[in-house]
């Protein structure tokens, strides 16, 4: 038996490490590696099911055609030699009629890798050399990104495993036992050492059941809950004068906007009681060190970005960048400093940049949509309008895939694509501090290639001999790993594809802006007048009552797993968490099937009564399949849209109606 390292390649801040075990070529066995700090032995349910998905009866092994209408799945198998000429073919004469920019290469977050997934070069140079349209991915963390860069510099902030020094721990928009949940180990240890810990979410999760205390704030309003806490830090005089005058900028007109929010007046923007806002005011001026935690979910709204920024400013304000486990730990990827040269010199001339999701409208500006590691179908916004784009006969549709999506069922030609077991790569976590090698533990399936040798070939098939579209696997890891950032001293290749894992050379403990941040002028920016605080689209008059969330589900990830049989099985049926009044009011009883509707699109569930959500909030989980679960799920009612920075995607932020199913 042969036991081989690797990393998950899935999104989700944890970047588990992997241990593989081989026999006779076959993978037997996956278990979360013992060694890592951070995985420290544990995968979650859904990658438990990982070797049983490798090798699932529904994998796409084969390329294909198609021979039905679009949209109806019907394929017949092609040589990979007939594959890349009818794409040659197409890519030429798209090429020479409307443009290289007439592409849309749409690479999702299907994986994370930075030679398979889509932190890295993953095709772009060859794209470069076409002359394609660049792909803004935006559809996941770009507006708490922007926000936080605002203030601090960089998304960067604390290492999540300082929480385990932290003594007051907001989960702020995160559902850690559900999106990350290594993280919970060091809320532990804190929790042990005394720390007390606050969610602070619209919905009663399974994190917030775990806390002291639960917050649940009117969706959106994050921000401003933020400047209520910080006007009791003021009041209680327990602002870090010193850390203030020395590290940060802009203090006195931040001061006055905080002067405008007042406990009572935070009380009626975010529906939490007064009394619970002081309370957490008064804990928050006398703990040190406090760690907050937000993650995605508390940005997907129209003023997300400023959320974040917002939220960045607390410890800017009580000086807890000073601390091991004080701060604000959002995404590590600040933290990453890999060397990702894309290659635009290949570039005839600048092109423009298309928004993952703007799909639904931008569709129709392209002659050819490439997509990989991605299921906008089921994952991007507005996806009936989605759907009614690919249907387009002028359009030419490529998805490289292991499974047949939703939106495999609109391609032209399908490419089978390897899984992470059966090639090569390196990953960084955006929940931790570690880079890891994944190693190719068995040979690809059928005749599934990974992202590199796909367009390696496809170069080739095409005559672009320009060698960086031929790089090996190997060639660009060493590449990558080569920056010259500090960060990355001591780490090589062979270093790395020994250990299986490294952590980047970065103090211990780690506090990354005790002495100050990387903004020009060293200091944290704090918000400027008028501009902490954006609220929601969701409080925009409506005919539509209710402010729908999706989050993450248990069970899948993305919509990655949920054609997992298992895992759907205990998914159980869709379903909408619906408040007692809400339902009255509607005369929709518990187990009820209904219709979340809204003019975008609707999609089927079953009513859960529940107090989880208050009144005006309802929530289901992103994820499921649409063509398994009803023929449509929760992004048909997502309307297209832009948060505030970043350009971030209103997953959360939409108005619905709820309707018995029929009516
Ligand atoms: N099991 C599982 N794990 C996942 C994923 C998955 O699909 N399934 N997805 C992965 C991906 S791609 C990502 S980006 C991350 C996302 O991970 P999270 O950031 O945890 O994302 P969400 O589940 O969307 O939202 C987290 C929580 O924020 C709450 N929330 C929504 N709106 C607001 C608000 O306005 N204010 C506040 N305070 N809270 C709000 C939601 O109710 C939810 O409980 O997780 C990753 N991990
Ligand atoms: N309603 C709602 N929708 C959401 C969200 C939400 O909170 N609410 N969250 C959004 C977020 S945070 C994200 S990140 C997006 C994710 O949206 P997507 O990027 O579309 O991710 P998935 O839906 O998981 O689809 C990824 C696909 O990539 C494929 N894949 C995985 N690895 C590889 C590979 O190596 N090669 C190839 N060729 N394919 C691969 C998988 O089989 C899978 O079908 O969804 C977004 N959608
Ligand atoms: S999905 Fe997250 S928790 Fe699960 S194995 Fe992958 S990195 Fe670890
Ligand atoms: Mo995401």
């Amino acid at each position: 038996m042969l036991n081989v390292l690797g990393a998950c390649p899935l999104d989700c801040p944890d970047t588990c490490s992997w241990v593989v075990s081989v026999e006779d070529g076959k993978a037997v066995k996956m278990r979360g590696n013992p060694e890592h700090p951070y995985t420290r032995g544990a995968l979650c349910v859904k990658v438990n099911r990982y070797l049983e998905h490798t090798q699932a009866s529904d994998r796409i092994l084969h390329p294909m055609r198609r021979v039905g209408p679009k949209g109806s799945g019907q394929f017949e198998r092609i040589s990979w030699d007939e594959a890349l000429e009818e794409i040659s073919v197409r890519l030429r004469g798209i090429v020479e009629e409307f443009g290289g920019e007439a592409i849309w290469p749409y690479q999702g977050t299907g994986s994370l890798g930075y030679l398979q997934g889509c932190e890295g070069v993953g095709g772009r140079r060859f794209w470069n050399a076409l002359g394609a349209s660049k792909h803004w991915l935006n559809i996941c963390s770009a507006a708490g990104n922007s926000g936080l860069t605002l203030a601090n510099g960089t998304p960067g902030g604390m290492d999540p495993e300082d929480f385990a020094h932290a003594k007051l721990i907001l989960l702020w928009g995160t559902n850690t036992l559900t999106s990350g949940h290594h993280l919970w180990k060091f809320i532990q240890d804190a929790k042990a050492a005394g720390a007390h810990v606050v969610a602070i979410d619209p919905i009663r999760t399974r994190t917030a059941d775990q806390a002291d205390e639960h917050l649940a704030i009117r969706p959106g309003t994050d921000a401003a809950l933020a400047l209520g806490l910080l006007n009791v830090v003021v009041a209680e005089g327990a602002v870090d004068e010193a850390f203030v005058a020395e590290h940060t900028s802009g203090w006195d007109d931040f001061a006055a906007e905080i002067a405008r929010y007042p406990v009572e007046r935070v009380a009626e923007l975010t529906g939490i009681p007064a009394e619970a806002i002081h309370r957490l005011g008064t804990r928050l001026a006398h703990t040190r060190p406090t760690a907050i935690r937000a993650t995605m979910g508390i940005q997907r709204h129209a003023g997300g970005g400023t959320a974040l920024r917002t939220i960045a400013a607390i410890p800017g304000v009580t000086g807890d960048w000073r601390h091991q486990g004080g701060g604000v730990a959002y995404s590590t990827s600040g933290h990453v400093h890999l060397n990702i040269d894309t290659r635009d010199d290949l570039l005839a001339q600048p092109v423009r940049t298309l928004t993952m999701t703007r799909l639904a409208s931008d569709l129709e500006k392209v002659k050819c949509l490439w997509v990989y590691g991605a299921n906008p179908v089921g994952s991007t916004s507005d996806s009936e309008r989605i759907r009614r784009g690919l249907l387009r006969d002028d359009l030419f549709t490529v998805v490289m895939e292991h499974f047949p999506t939703d939106t495999v069922d609109y391609a032209d030609i399908v490419l089978p694509a390897t899984m992470q077991i059966e090639h090569m790569d390196l990953h960084a976590g955006y929940g931790h501090l570690y880079l890891l090698w994944n190693e190719p533990a068995v040979a690809p399936p059928g005749e599934c290639l990974s992202t590199t040798e796909t367009f390696r070939r496809l170069a080739a098939h095409m005559g672009l001999d320009e060698p960086a579209l031929h790089a090996s696997d190997l060639e660009l890891a060493a590449e990558l790993l080569d920056s010259g950032h500090p960060s990355l001293e001591g780490i090589t290749l062979d270093r790395l594809r020994k250990e299986g894992w490294v952590r980047m050379s970065y103090p211990q403990p780690f506090t990354p802006f005790a002495e100050g941040f990387p903004t020009r002028d060293g200091r944290l920016r704090f918000p400027p007048r008028g501009k902490a605080y954006v609220p929601p689209r969701s409080v925009a008059a409506s005919p539509y009552g209710l402010t729908l969330i999706t989050p993450a589900a248990h069970t899948f990830l993305n919509t990655t797993f949920a054609n997992n049989p298992e895992l759907v099985r205990r998914a159980k049926e869709p379903v909408v968490l619906v408040n007692a009044a809400d339902a009255a009011a509607r005369g929709l009883s518990d187990g009820q099937r209904v219709r979340v509707h809204n003019d975008h699109g609707a999609f089927p569930a079953l009513v859960e009564i529940s107090d989880r959500v208050a009144p005006g909030v309802v929530a289901s989980p992103k994820g499921r399949w649409p063509k398994l679960s009803g023929g449509a799920n929760p992004n048909s009612v997502v309307q297209e849209g832009d948060a505030d920075l970043g350009r971030g995607a209103l997953y959360h932020d939409n108005r619905v109606e709820i309707s018995p199913a029929g009516a």
